[in-house]
């Protein structure tokens, strides 16, 4: 088998790269290690910023985002007793949009499916090869059957996990890690959210955030220690602290059900560079992650895959190879600001184990000076909507 890009991954990364390189009929085989279905039941992002929504119109499949998803001009912030409101419209003249990653997936799979694109599921051993020449290819098994494609480029969108990052040699790799003394327990309700915007708690007793996916579909998450298990914790015990990390106003307010999914996500912050290796490029969680506090995760793979895209265009239409020699050091400037916000809102919103009295003065004061300066609020803004791409 032969095509121009290999992708490696059917994961939001992957799939946005296949159609976009598709309307610019540019050959992609995609190389999914699941199935579709255990991919769309993975519950992740909720937010997307403009340039994804945009991202999504380039591909000619922004119509189901357009219609369904919420558009979200502010946030709330709660601390201690107060809640105050960071206006995204008014600091920087952009929303966000609230339409689950889930969506996105299966908005993507659908086109890719109209489309009559290659996506390959449930593919094993997927291994890289000559990715320095101009000849790499790429081996797999799938269906028990041994394949072999060949290719121009190769696009690790395999996630944290995946075999992209780990085809890069750890002589050539420089990575970057952080590792947050606690995780996420999220879970999904059919319930009405809480608010109409999200609402970002510090509490005395840890973080918590109350978000949504539609008018009948909830998202809440509540900071808890690694140790802790979802099983551990009853639908009950998830409603108790989070009403009591919440404003009362809200948890008096706060319509509890069922939970349709719970899980525990560690927090971690991590960069792998350099982001390409002669014909390999790795976008998205193969080769980044931030804690999901400032909505990040989703929104950085978006501008890899517009760097990806772009690059690859000017090579087969224009002939220009400028976009595939700097795509690395051009998506690593951006995904460093994601990862600077995500940093800074995680220390802004947790209770860390180790946290002094002077610590903790110190978190009470950046939230004070975020409540009051309309340059904080601006600059908190500028990140969340999304910086440039
Ligand atoms: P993904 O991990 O989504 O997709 C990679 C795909 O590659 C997967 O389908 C996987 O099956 C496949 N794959 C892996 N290895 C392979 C191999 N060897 N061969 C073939 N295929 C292979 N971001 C936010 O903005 N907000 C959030 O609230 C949020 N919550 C998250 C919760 C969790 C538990 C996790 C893990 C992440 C969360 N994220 C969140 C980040 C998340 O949204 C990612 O940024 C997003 O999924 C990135 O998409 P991809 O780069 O496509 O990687
Ligand atoms: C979500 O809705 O899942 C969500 C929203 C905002 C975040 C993280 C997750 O910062």
């Amino acid at each position: 088998m032969r095509t121009q890009v290999v992708i490696i991954g059917g994961g939001p990364s992957g799939l946005l790269l296949s159609q976009l390189l598709l309307k610019a009929g540019i050959d992609a085989v995609v190389l999914e290690r699941r199935t579709q279905d255990y991919v769309l039941s993975r519950i992740r992002a909720g937010i997307l910023e403009q340039g994804f929504v945009n991202l999504m119109r380039e591909a000619g499949i922004a119509g189901r985002l357009e219609s369904e998803g919420f558009v979200h001009d502010g946030t709330l912030i709660a601390a201690g007793n107060e809640t105050f409101r960071i206006d995204f419209v008014e600091r920087t003249g952009t929303p966000v949009v609230v339409y689950g990653q889930t969506e996105v997936t299966r908005d993507l799979y659908a086109a890719r499916e109209a489309a009559g694109g290659r996506i390959i599921y449930e593919t094993d051993g997927v291994t890289i090869h000559d990715a320095r020449t101009d000849r790499p290819y790429v081996t797999f098994t799938a269906g028990g059957t041994e394949q072999r494609i060949d290719c121009d480029y190769i696009a690790g969108c395999d996630g944290f996990h995946g075999v992209s990052r780990q085809t890069i040699p750890d002589t050539v790799r420089k990575e970057y890690e952080k590792v947050y003394p606690f995780g996420w327990l999220g879970i999904l309700s059919e319930t009405p959210p809480v608010d109409d915007e999200l609402i970002y708690a510090n509490s005395a007793r840890g973080f918590a955030l109350c978000s949504m996916r539609n008018e009948n579909l909830s998202r809440y998450y509540v900071q808890c220690p690694l140790s802790d298990r979802a099983e551990d914790w009853s639908d009950d015990a998830f409603w108790d602290e989070l009403k009591r990390r919440i404003p009362e106003e809200a948890a008096d307010k706060l319509v509890t059900g069922p939970s349709i999914e719970k899980s525990i996500a560690p927090l971690r912050s991590f960069v792998t560079e350099p982001m390409q290796w002669g014909r390999l490029f790795l976008c998205g969680d193969a080769a980044h992650i931030v804690p999901p506090t400032g909505a990040k995760g989703l929104n950085t793979a978006a501008s890899d895959i517009h760097y990806l895209y772009h690059a690859l265009k000017d090579h087969y239409l224009e002939g220009s190879d400028a976009g595939i020699e700097g795509y690395s050091a051009k998506a690593l400037l951006r995904i460093w600001k994601a990862e600077r916000f995500s940093w800074w809102m995680t220390n802004l919103l947790h209770r860390f184990p180790d946290q002094t009295a002077f610590d903790l003065k110190m978190q009470q004061a950046e939230i004070a000076f975020l409540r009051d300066s309309d340059a904080a609020q601006t600059v908190m803004a500028e990140n969340y909507v999304g910086l440039p791409y």
